[in-house]
């Protein structure tokens, strides 16, 4: 992480994502986004996710899809659908999928369109992601201040250095 995002590094997001056999009720299609599409964005927008595989993923039963190279279209608008808390946006083509076996893993930038689709197995489809990110990064707001990310709660430092001097909030009482 630390060739690709730099020397200040920090550890700050994690998430397990089980998708349920559903090709009936056909619910659980990820549509396509960026994970730095679900804020106003985050500078320096060099952030990681590694989605690790806990199961064999494939097309059958909803494996990731990335778009190679969409990360160069910067943060594209995000909408809610409906009720729905998904984020869409409007991508051309298939994406290449991520065919995996468990404990292996497909990396991309917080810029990266991704989707999955539905799971047509009949067991769940089970993945882990981390979100890797440079320490001094920061998440865009539309009205207030931008917001370190080592303000997060469950943050963790892998190595480097963090300037706390930009941060939002008083420090926590010692
Ligand atoms: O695991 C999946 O199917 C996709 C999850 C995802 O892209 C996300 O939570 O942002």
């Amino acid at each position: 992480m630390q060739q690709l995002i730099g020397p200040d590094l920090i550890f700050w997001f994690t998430q397990f994502v089980t998708k349920f056999p559903d090709a009936a009720s056909g619910k659980s299609a990820f549509p396509w986004h960026q994970d730095n599409g679900y804020s106003q964005g985050i500078e320096p927008a060099t952030n990681i996710t590694v989605w690790v595989a806990l199961d064999v993923v494939n097309e059958h039963n909803g494996c990731v899809y990335v778009h190679p190279g969409s990360h160069k279209r910067g943060l594209l608008p995000h909408e809610t659908k409906g009720e729905s808390w998904h984020l869409h946006v409007p991508v051309e083509g298939d994406g290449v999928p991520a065919i995996l076996q468990p404990g292996e893993a497909v990396a991309f930038t917080g810029l990266t369109l991704h989707r999955s689709l539905l799971n047509h197995s009949d067991q769940p489809r089970r993945g882990f992601f981390m979100e890797y990110a440079n320490a001094n990064a920061v998440e865009q707001a539309t009205t207030a201040t931008p917001r370190p990310l080592v303000e997060r709660s469950c943050v963790y430092f892998v190595d480097g250095q963090a300037d706390l001097s930009r941060r939002t909030t008083p420090p926590p009482l010692a």
